[in-house]
């Protein structure tokens, strides 16, 4: 991969968008590669954690590449936008937990990004926003439906609308990011929460995220439905009875996924 890095450390896979001289844009190749390394960290299996970050000191990632869109026409700017879309929508159902380290400008794209992982952790030098409209487009890669089921459609319509940047205190406040911290201590914070995540039963974590990503799309009695069916199921795993069992022994539990 060219604009892509992954690393493993500690169970967890550290992935990088990587092109830092355009602030990290997402051209397709990048989307592609993105994807590739989702791919290898699903197969992956002592891989139970995913971080998602941008190279350099700037930005997480700046947007989709303008320079790539400004060529679209109707019909290739409703395929990119699709699979940006899917790519998207694969890292939101990851099995395995995905958190966003922003470690600067998260916009247009690039926030749509942060928007599909799990958790957002935000150096305190962050800016996020989707500011397409001043480009003369609207968010394509799932920005106005993740943000309005995020932000509730006022406060995502007023950052959709404006195109304005916020600092990563002001997305705090509202709730776009799950916490702020300083820039230097952004990666310890986002490796001990997910260190902290992957020694949790595997299989738990799993279903608590389907739980949460799918169930908040349906009705909420088919919610409560689907979370008693999966909690039924984890009751048929040895991570159960190995997480009640060390409970009642006084120890560490040691899950293995199964
Ligand atoms: N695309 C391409 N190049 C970019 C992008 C980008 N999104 N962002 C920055 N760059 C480039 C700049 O052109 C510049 O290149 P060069 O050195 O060759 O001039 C380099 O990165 C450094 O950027 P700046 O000099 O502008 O750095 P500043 O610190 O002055 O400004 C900003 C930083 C404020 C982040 C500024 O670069 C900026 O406003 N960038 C664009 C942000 C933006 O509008 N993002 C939204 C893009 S549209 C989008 O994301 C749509 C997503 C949905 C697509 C659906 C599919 C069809």
């Amino acid at each position: 991969m060219e604009n892509v890095r992954i690393e493993t450390r500690d169970g967890v896979a550290i992935i990088t968008v990587d092109r830092p001289k355009v602030l990290n844009a997402l051209n397709a190749q990048t989307v592609q590669e993105i994807n590739e390394a989702f791919e290898q960290a699903r197969a992956d299996e002592s891989v139970k954690a995913v971080i998602l970050t941008g190279g350099g000191e700037k930005a997480f990632v700046a947007g989709a590449d303008i320079g790539e869109l400004a060529k679209m026409t109707p019909i290739t700017g409703k395929a990119t936008s699709e699979k940006g879309q899917a790519v998207f929508a694969s890292i939101e159902r990851f099995p395995k937990p995905v958190i966003a380290a922003i470690n600067g400008f998260a916009l247009g794209g690039g926030c749509e990004l942060a928007l599909a992982c799990h958790i957002r952790i935000a150096s305190d030098r962050a800016q996020l926003g989707l500011p397409e409209v001043t480009l003369g487009i609207i968010p394509g890669y799932g920005g106005t439906q993740r943000m309005a089921r995020l932000l509730g459609k006022g406060k995502a319509l007023e950052l959709i609308l404006t195109g304005d940047r916020i600092p990563a205190a002001e997305a705090e406040r509202i709730g776009l990011v799950n916490k702020v911290v300083a820039a230097e201590e952004l990666m310890n914070v986002a490796m001990e929460m997910a260190k902290k995540i992957a020694s949790r039963g595997p299989l738990a974590v799993r279903a608590a995220i389907e739980a949460v990503m799918s169930g908040s799309e349906m009705p909420l009695d088919e919610g409560f439905f689907l979370e008693a069916t999966l909690f039924g199921l984890l009751a048929s795993t040895e991570d159960m009875k190995e997480g009640m069992g060390a409970f009642l022994e006084k120890r560490a539990a040691q899950f293995k996924g199964v």
